[in-house]
């Protein structure tokens, strides 16, 4: 009776510091209470959990421009990539439980300081990929893409506490999936880049399998790179994960959502994901509550062999 190859280590980042709603720093324990560690070992996983990251108190976070606490999103950042490059050292792939979505930024950089070349398939509602400049919000949470990909650096202005990014994902290596809201500027950049997009509506077009099937050829066309999954919950349907700070009708079912973690998982290249933006403070209920934390566990889970058809122990 073999345990599975999988071998998973997870970081939690109680950080809320990327967008204005309360709550989403309880992300990580939430995830935890509703038994993600015990179900991954069910499921035959080896899992380190090595708590959360702690983050600094900044004073004085004052706007750079329209940009909303460059310095405690900067800082914490640093501090996850440090944490996301340790764990991928010791040779696990990552779960980082967030938190809101700026902690990418931290993510994707501690995982390319360990893996070098990444693919980034991002499922989300949103593309995250405005820049400092273009943000209607100036929330960092809709522009961690930005300071990551080689491309859009010369329209990246100097932040503090952001000197430390490198940028390390180039547009042909991102796949986005579930999109149905993104700012004007935000499609141009997309265009502009021509990053391959499957939003909503290629999901109806196509089906998901398609999708995902696509999405595959796509990143392993050339080199088959290191996949980071970086996964926002408001990307599924609010019916299923209502406790968000910002959700969009129209959204990815259950199973779709599922089948894509099961899709990816079959690749053999997951070396990192992100769960983020579970708020628990923006469920309505306790069942609004469960549902979205319930919905992050069985993704992940969906991330480490976990099928619907069944699993039995193999040697
Ligand atoms: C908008 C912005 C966003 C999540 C909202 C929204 C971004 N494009 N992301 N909620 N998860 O503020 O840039
Ligand atoms: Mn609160
Ligand atoms: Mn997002
Ligand atoms: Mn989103």
């Amino acid at each position: 009776y073999k345990r599975s190859h999988y071998s998973v280590g997870i970081i939690g980042a109680p950080f809320s510091k990327g967008q204005p709603r309360d709550g989403v720093e309880k992300g990580p324990d939430l995830i935890r209470a509703a038994g993600l560690v015990e179900k991954l070992k069910a499921q035959g996983c080896a899992v380190k959990d090595y708590g959360n990251v702690t983050f600094e108190e900044v004073a004085n976070d004052e706007p750079i421009g329209n940009v909303k606490r460059p310095r405690a999103v900067g800082s914490a950042n640093q501090r996850l990539s440090a944490a996301v490059h340790a764990v991928k050292n010791d040779g696990h792939t990552c779960v980082m439980l967030g938190g809101d979505h700026s902690l990418a930024i931290g993510s994707i950089q501690g995982h390319a300081a360990a893996k070098k070349d990444l693919s980034v398939v991002w499922v989300d509602a949103h593309a995250d990929i405005n820049t400092p400049l273009t943000s209607p919000t100036g929330n960092i949470h809709g522009q961690p893409m930005s300071y990551l990909i080689h491309e859009l650096q010369s329209k990246i202005p100097v932040l503090p506490n952001f000197s430390w990014i490198k940028p390390c994902v180039s547009a042909k290596d991102i796949v986005y999936i579930g999109l149905r809201d993104v700012d004007p500027e935000e499609h141009h950049i997309l265009k502009l880049l021509g990053i391959k997009v499957y939003s909503m509506t290629e999901v109806d077009r196509l089906g998901i399998a398609k999708v995902m099937e696509e999405t595959c050829d796509y990143i392993f066309s050339k080199v088959k790179k290191p996949i980071h999954l970086s996964y926002d919950i408001d990307a599924l349907d609010p019916s299923i994960s209502p406790a968000t700070g910002t959700p969009v009708v129209g959204g990815l079912t259950y199973r779709e959502g599922i089948y894509i973690t099961e899709h990816i998982c079959q690749t053999g290249l997951l070396s990192a994901v992100d769960m983020v933006e579970v708020n628990p403070e923006r469920g309505r209920t306790d069942d609004e509550i469960s549902s979205t934390v319930n919905a992050a566990v069985d993704l992940i889970r969906g991330c480490f062999g976990k099928l619907r058809e069944g699993n039995h122990p193999t040697d």
